[in-house]
């Protein structure tokens, strides 16, 4: 095999998956067209507070009537590997029911992806559950399993045929714990025994899901999406900050890559729910369901922390807690004290961190903890930056803070590669500036810019150099010397 480190910088294989990623609400706007219903999202945006700006997914990117255009962009940036999800509200909007137009548009999107050779990453929810079933519990009610369930067969009875990446859920750690406990992320609910019971039961339609798939079609390709972060104690030589990273640990990572790939609830977060008096609702039989096996874990990684368990005397970096008017709460039930301090590293429009050595780290330990057991791939599913982006006069995006954020994970990955973690495919969160959830259209993620007065997009300096090291495999000798 070629050399990965040598004059020419540093090589990727050439069947390494260059993609870029957008979720159906963040960008498809057209909220009431052709059959779509309300999902939790259109429903919280108009919560007052709730939303930076009163935002609302109503146009968004306008990508239900742009496609195409988005396809030409995508080819033009030489992508490989399109992630993309379905709204599930357009589909089958209630139990029993199916909208096919909704089906439809999609169709057309996939055929669109393959004539041009790149491959759709297909995700089935990112955060857009039908209001109708929030309104019978949501993810707190049990049911949801099955309900998940007929909608995967369904979306995979109408693109089977051409799609063969499926991935069940995008970071049900955001969809229980902001959903359903912190409150920053739709439903908005507050309430620590429905965010666990969520929790138990977004990992009960994951591996529902995941087994009428299997049976439906043996040769997809079928996966999670899960976000972690890397919890550094403060002070490593003092147990309450050991103990305080252990925690968040536990109830970030773990409390979801356990029972998907290992069969079980880690006993630090059983132990910390108990605490404050709520539990997973798990009965017999449900961890065998969650535990299908898989054929790749995505990780999602923009930032790592670095927390104490002693209320610190500066400013808290809370990754996730939006800038907005309505009151939210500690989205992890049963943290306890813990508190994040700044290392003083450079940091993103979000507040977030830069700290691209964390990826190495995290995708090093999920090999080892996790998918080197259940012997299956990584891919990085999602990693990139929001920066105030400013416009040239000349109209171009010259965004050098995130040419560098990306190099600088891309260089994580590499060196985890070196490493010997089997990651094989890097998907940039953005392909657009897009719905930035509770912070609206403020908080711009794309390598390609959206007016959002006249929908008109501008790929930006980052999307240049990422179409550049998609098209070579490389990052240029320095690796942060870009063309
Ligand atoms: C992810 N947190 O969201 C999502 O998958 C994307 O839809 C989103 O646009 C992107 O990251 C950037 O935010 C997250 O609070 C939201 O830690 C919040 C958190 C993490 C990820």
């Amino acid at each position: 095999p070629a050399p990965e480190v040598g004059d020419a910088g540093l090589r990727f294989p050439a069947a390494f998956v260059w993609g870029a990623a957008t979720a159906a609400f963040q960008i498809e706007g057209a909220a009431r067209e052709d059959g779509r219903t309300a999902s939790i999202w259109d429903t919280f945006c108009r919560v007052p507070g709730a939303v930076a700006g009163a935002d609302t997914g109503d146009v968004a990117c306008d990508h239900y009537h742009r496609w195409r255009e988005d396809l030409d962009l995508m080819a033009e940036l030489n992508l490989g590997a399109y992630r993309f999800s379905t709204a599930w509200p357009r589909i089958c909007p209630e139990p029993g029911t199916v909208n096919r137009k909704g089906l439809d548009f999609y169709s057309r999107l996939v055929d669109g992806l393959l004539e041009k050779g790149i491959a759709p990453w297909l995700t089935l929810y990112h955060w857009d559950l039908p209001q109708a079933l929030e309104d019978r519990g949501g993810w707190a009610n049990r049911d949801v399993a099955q309900w998940f369930a007929e909608y995967a067969l369904t979306v995979h009875g109408a693109l089977g045929d051409r799609v063969r990446h499926w991935t069940t859920l995008n970071e049900p750690w955001c969809s229980a714990l902001l959903g359903y406990a912190g409150g920053q992320h739709a439903p908005g609910r507050q309430e620590p025994q429905a965010a666990v019971s969520a929790v138990h039961h977004l990992l009960l339609a994951h591996g529902t899901a995941v087994r009428a798939l299997r049976a439906a079609d043996p040769s997809a390709q079928l996966g999670i999406t899960l976000n972690m972060t890397v919890a550094d104690p403060a002070d490593p030589d003092d147990p309450a900050d050991r103990a305080a990273a252990d925690r968040l640990d536990a109830l970030q990572n773990r409390l979801f890559a356990e029972p998907v790939l290992l069969g079980r609830y880690p006993q630090v977060a059983i132990d910390a729910h108990a605490a404050v008096g709520v539990a997973l609702p798990v009965r017999d039989g449900d961890l065998e369901v969650i535990s299908a096996p898989l054929d790749f874990l995505g990780l999602n990684y923009y930032t790592g922390a670095s927390v104490t368990a002693h209320p610190p005397a500066g400013v808290e970096v809370m990754p996730g807690g939006a800038d907005v008017a309505r009151p939210t709460s500690e989205p992890n039930v049963g943290l306890g004290q813990v508190h994040s301090v700044s290392r003083g590293l450079p940091r993103t429009a979000m507040e977030w961190e830069v700290q691209p050595d964390g990826l190495r780290r995290l995708l090093e330990r999920v090999q080892a903890d996790w998918t080197g057991p259940a012997d299956i791939p990584l891919y990085v599913t999602e990693n990139g930056a929001a920066y105030d982006d400013e416009v040239a006069p000349d109209g171009s995006v010259p965004d050098a803070d995130r040419v560098a954020y990306l190099v600088r994970h891309l260089e994580a990955v590499h060196a985890a590669r070196r490493n010997g973690v089997d990651v094989r495919g890097y998907f940039a969160w953005s392909l657009l500036d897009n719905f930035e959830w509770a912070y609206g259209y403020d908080k711009r993620f794309g390598i390609v810019r959206v007016d959002f007065d006249t929908l008109e997009r501008t790929p930006k300096a980052s999307a240049r150099a990422y179409a550049e090291v998609a098209r070579t495999g490389r990052l240029a000798p320095g690796g942060t010397v870009w063309p």
